[in-house]
């Protein structure tokens, strides 16, 4: 792989944002993911290489990592903070079309829930994986659930719910998502969530993390 997207790769991974970030402390004065990923474009690289071959990978090793406990919360955010500094130079060229994302995805914490720490982390993983993200955010109804697919029909749609009280308001909203969207695909997260409840409810799929929700939208677009 090129050398700069290597590099970048390793900055998201690491959490590097940019060459005044003092984290992580060996990478103290280093270019950062924002420096390398302006550079990499100034020096023609297409942006959907970098997000294919370097943000891509350095997010789902983060996933992986994640899953198996090997990092924790903050180290996660960083990263994601890190590929978000990346993402600024890649906007423009997914706004104007010229670069294309692998799909869309709504998502939101259900109606009732104001937690949004963990809703935001499977946003950025889904956003690092190479989708659009519509981020509806906390305390979502059915109604603004429906509006989002109305707007974005081919969108796969995900719920999170933190409280056992919201997981009835999550039931309430797949039901409504599938008795006008029937084809929309609905993805269910949250601490107190199952696999028995995300079948139970009539949602097609549940995942404990973030990375399981990044490999499920891989599963459906591959
Ligand atoms: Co609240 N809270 N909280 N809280 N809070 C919990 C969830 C609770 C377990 C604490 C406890 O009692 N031990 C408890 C729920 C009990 C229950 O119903 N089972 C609780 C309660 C009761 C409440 C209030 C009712 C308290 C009160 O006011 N009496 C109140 C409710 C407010 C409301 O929502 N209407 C409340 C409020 C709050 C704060 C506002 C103070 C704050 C939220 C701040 C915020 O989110 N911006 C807060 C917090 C921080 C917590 C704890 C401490 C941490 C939650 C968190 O962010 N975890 C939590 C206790 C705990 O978990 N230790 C607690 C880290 C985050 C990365 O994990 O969100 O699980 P999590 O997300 C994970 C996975 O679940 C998954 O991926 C993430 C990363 O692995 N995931 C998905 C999440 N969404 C997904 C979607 C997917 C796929 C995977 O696909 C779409």
């Amino acid at each position: 792989m090129n050398n700069i997207l290597n590099n970048i790769a390793l900055c998201v991974e690491s959490g590097k944002i940019n060459r005044t970030s003092p984290y992580p402390p060996n990478m103290k004065d280093q270019d950062g993911a924002d420096e390398l990923t302006k550079r990499a474009i100034g020096e023609g690289i297409k942006p959907d290489e970098i997000l294919e071959y370097a943000l891509i990978p350095a997010m789902a090793n983060v996933g992986n990592k994640f899953s198996r406990k090997e990092i924790y919360v903050p180290q996660m955010l960083m990263s994601a903070k890190a590929m978000n500094s990346a993402m600024v130079h890649l906007k423009p060229f997914f706004l104007s079309g010229e670069t294309k994302r692998k799909g869309k995805f709504i998502i939101g914490t259900v109606s009732g829930d104001l937690h949004d720490i963990g809703k935001n982390l499977v946003a950025m993983m889904i956003e690092g994986g190479g989708w659009e993200v519509i981020d509806l955010g906390v305390d979502v109804g059915s109604e603004k659930f429906l509006k989002a697919i109305d707007e974005h029909p081919d969108a796969v749609v995900g719920l999170s719910a933190l409280l056992t009280t919201t997981m009835e308001n999550m039931k309430k909203i797949v039901i409504s998502i599938k008795e006008k969207h029937s084809g929309s695909k609905i993805l269910v997260g949250g601490a107190p969530v199952t696999m028995e409840y995300c079948k139970k409810i009539g949602a097609d799929f549940y995942s404990p993390d973030p990375q399981g929700a990044v490999n499920y939208l891989k599963q459906l677009v591959s």
